[in-house]
């Protein structure tokens, strides 16, 4: 069966009865991959809805994925009445999702809006780190540990940097006499990078639900004003820091080059960006954020950062299987392009503490 028929046989099994038209593929994300199917209503007009297959080699327990997506879309919903939000189709028994064989399939409402990879605007800026913010708010009552941690150790940096010394020593591709430099910094730099780490484990930090995966186009938003719709990518919603959702998205959104980059030079906070994200982020976190919290918003950035590069270049180092690659050096690519973003990142630390400061005293 190729995709066009599996795709419509999956959109049956979600119960859809209107006329297939096709499906185009989505650039969405580098871990699943993401189809627009079409169809034709009884009056002709059309209708579109999201299929992801999800990789179930980076999600081991993709039932208890959907399970946490579901509760966690269904609270928003009901805090949210009249606004956009994300709904999962379900199949005629119930479920979220249709399983064969190794394809794991979700369906969802078709949000039309505009992305944003790279943007400089800080109407819309500010406008996703309100999204971000407001997507921890709206959980704040959410029970936590009715969550199923997802991928254990998502943000662990110690366990991430665990696994980054194994696929060294291991060397499965043969690759670790390209990136000796690489290694290094990662490896000198391991204690800082682990800060979040070690507060949370010291118990000085609360934990929150978090959505975990912050890039700036994970947001959606409407074409006509900017402002932002929804917050998608729920896959990795589970208990974590307010650091990792704001550092993650500063890593991102931040970059003066997308993250990818091949020339590596480009690569630097835009303070500009980091100040409108950062001013939207604390008008709905600030009054909840604990003084510890705050204290570690910039280094979170650092810490993101480093932590992903570890991935990148673990995942490099093991012949790739886990990250999407578009091209045999992809990995590289990206491990260096984040590689330079924290060394910026560590050089202008004290002016995005300085301006965490200044948003905050505006806030309170
Ligand atoms: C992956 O697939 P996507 O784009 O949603 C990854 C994130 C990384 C990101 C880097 C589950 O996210 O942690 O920050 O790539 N998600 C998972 O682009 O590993
Ligand atoms: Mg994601």
């Amino acid at each position: 069966m190729d995709l066009t028929e599996k795709l419509e046989q999956v959109s049956r099994l979600f119960r859809i009865e209107d006329t297939y038209l096709g499906y185009e593929t989505i650039q969405m994300g580098n871990v699943n991959h993401t189809y627009k199917v079409n169809f034709r209503l009884a009056d002709g007009s059309p209708k579109s809805f999201l299929i992801q297959n999800v990789n179930t080699y980076a999600f081991r327990d993709p039932v208890g994925l959907m399970d946490n997506i579901d509760k966690v879309t269904e609270h928003i919903r009901a805090k949210s009445p009249g606004k956009t939000c994300l709904h999962f189709h379900h199949t005629a028994d119930r479920k979220t999702y249709v399983a064969d064989g190794s394809n794991f399939w979700r369906m969802t409402n078709y949000i039309p809006s505009v992305t944003y990879n790279s943007v400089r605007d800080p109407q819309v800026l500010r406008n996703a780190g309100k999204a971000f913010g407001e997507f921890q708010r709206q959980l704040s009552d959410f029970d936590i540990h009715s969550l199923k941690e997802t991928i254990p150790g998502f943000h662990n940096t110690r366990q991430r940097y665990a696994h980054f010394r194994q696929a060294i020593a291991e060397d499965k591709a043969g690759r670790v006499r390209e990136v000796g430099e690489e290694i290094r910094f990662l490896l000198d730099h391991e204690e800082l990078a682990c800060t979040l780490t070690d507060l949370n484990a010291a118990g000085k930090l609360p934990l929150r639900v978090t959505h975990n995966d912050t890039k700036i186009n994970n947001v959606l938003f409407s074409d006509k004003d900017h402002s932002a719709l929804v917050v998608i990518d729920l896959d990795t919603v589970m208990p974590g820091l307010m650091g990792h959702d704001f550092g993650d998205a500063i890593r991102f959104a931040a970059n003066r080059c997308e993250e990818d980059c091949k020339d590596p030079a480009k690569a630097g906070v835009d303070m500009d960006v980091f100040r409108a994200f950062t001013e939207g982020f604390l008008e709905c976190t600030g009054n909840t954020m604990t003084k510890e919290e705050a204290d570690t918003l910039a280094v979170s950035c650092f810490c993101l950062t480093a932590e992903l590069a570890t991935r990148f270049l673990g995942d490099y180092l093991e012949g790739d299987p886990y990250f999407n690659i578009r091209y045999p050096q992809h990995n590289l690519a990206r491990t260096r392009c984040q590689i330079a973003l924290a060394k910026d990142m560590l050089a202008r630390r004290d002016e995005m503490e300085q301006i965490v400061r200044e948003c905050l005293a505006t806030q309170k």
